[in-house]
């Protein structure tokens, strides 16, 4: 038979590369689309053992005309659009950049799509960051959205336009409200691996201390190799859609930190209040994490808990790692990989 042909944007980032080694395991010729850069960044892929196994085509989402050369050359069955400009923080100070590709990429894809072959199936990802700080009785597919970033804001615009070209046009095209999803390939900037890699150089004494924002944003974290698949079998569906995908757990990052510590074999404890809190070795006497107005944004979202119940009906997906299980797989990652 065939080989189903999938195009994967944003093919060195985290979900990039657990989707790439999902679609190489269900037999798909992968087409990885990676904007040039003069960093290596198939660190992902090659932990994965699967840079030999995909193709590698230059990809910028800003710029039409190489979208449009990369859909002639190929003839894709299924696109995964997981390219983005993804660390919230950095959407206040890019904001402009953050939109035009989040925001006017996915809609140069479409243009592409509708223009070239309507039958290409795509997949946008999304995020419950359009959800924001909306009043929700439930976070689910109708939950109103306020964004509280550029980000957010920019991937409102994208799901919106992914569903109007779907009504307007048939195409199959479909997004994913992903709550947030990390594992042992999550970049650095984010905070559960800024959390774990920081803990596991003090084991090493690589570094003292560490500084960190927020504990109190309480956060729906799943394993991003779960969610791939769901992006996956929604493409495989009849009649696209959209489809939260979550835990339906939330916790604080002072949890998150705790369950961190705790697993690394710390004997801490926290002291002071606000900005003044520390955390204490009690073993070495020394501060370890202490917290900096720096990584506050300037508008937060407080509180982000899925209901993924449509998922787990349609898609007969649920999450299989709960956040215990996470964190194991992030500190066994960077005790022996690094
Ligand atoms: P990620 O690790 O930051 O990967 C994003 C990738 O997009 C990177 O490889 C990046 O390239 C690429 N990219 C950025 N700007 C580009 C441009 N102008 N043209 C082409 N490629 C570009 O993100 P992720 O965690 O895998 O997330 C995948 C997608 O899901 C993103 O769209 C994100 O917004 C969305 N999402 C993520 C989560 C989550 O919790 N992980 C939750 C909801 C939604 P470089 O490697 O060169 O930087
Ligand atoms: O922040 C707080 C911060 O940067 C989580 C992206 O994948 O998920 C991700 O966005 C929380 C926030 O992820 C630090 O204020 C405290 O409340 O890990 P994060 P995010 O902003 O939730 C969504 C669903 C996406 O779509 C995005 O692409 O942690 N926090 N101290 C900190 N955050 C960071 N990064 N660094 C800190 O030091």
């Amino acid at each position: 038979m065939k080989k189903k042909i999938a195009l994967v944007t944003g093919i060195c980032g985290q979900d990039g590369a657990y989707l790439a080694e999902l679609l190489l395991k269900k037999n798909y010729k992968v087409i990885g689309a990676d904007r040039r850069s003069s960093r290596n960044n198939y660190w992902r892929l090659k932990k994965l053992k699967i840079l030999d196994k995909i193709i590698i085509e230059d990809f910028e989402l800003t710029e039409i005309t190489n979208i449009f050369n990369l859909f002639k050359k190929y003839n894709f069955d299924e696109v995964y659009n997981l390219a983005a400009q993804s660390f919230v923080k950095a959407s206040f100070s890019t904001p402009i950049n953050t939109a035009d590709v989040n925001s006017l990429g996915v809609l140069r894809i479409l243009e592409v799509i509708r223009s070239q072959n309507k039958k290409i199936k795509f997949f946008q990802a999304s995020t419950s960051e359009m959800i924001g700080n909306s009043i929700n009785k439930s976070q689910n597919e109708s939950a109103k959205f306020d964004p509280q970033s550029p980000y957010g804001a920019s991937k409102v615009f994208a799901h919106q336009i992914v569903k109007n070209y779907r009504d307007a046009y048939g195409l199959h095209a479909c997004s994913a409200i992903s709550f947030n999803h990390e594992s042992p390939l999550r970049g650095e900037e984010f905070v559960t691996k800024k959390i774990i890699k920081s803990l596991a150089e003090i084991k090493k004494k690589d570094i003292s201390s560490f500084e960190i924002g927020n504990l109190y944003a309480k956060r729906d974290w799943g394993y991003a190799k779960d969610y791939v698949e769901a992006f996956w079998k929604m493409l495989q569906l009849k009649n696209p859609d959209d489809f939260v995908i979550a835990t339906g757990k939330s916790y604080t990052i002072k949890h998150f930190l705790d369950l961190s510590l705790k697993k690394l074999n710390f004997r801490y404890k926290w002291q002071g209040k606000g900005m003044s809190m520390k955390c204490i070795d009690l073993n070495s006497k020394k501060i370890i994490i202490k917290i900096n107005k720096k990584y506050f944004r300037p508008t937060e979202v407080h509180y982000l808990h899925g209901d993924y119940k449509k998922a787990k009906k349609e898609l007969k997906w649920k999450p299989k790692t709960n956040l215990k299980e996470l964190i194991h797989l992030m500190c066994d990652f960077e005790l022996t990989n690094s």
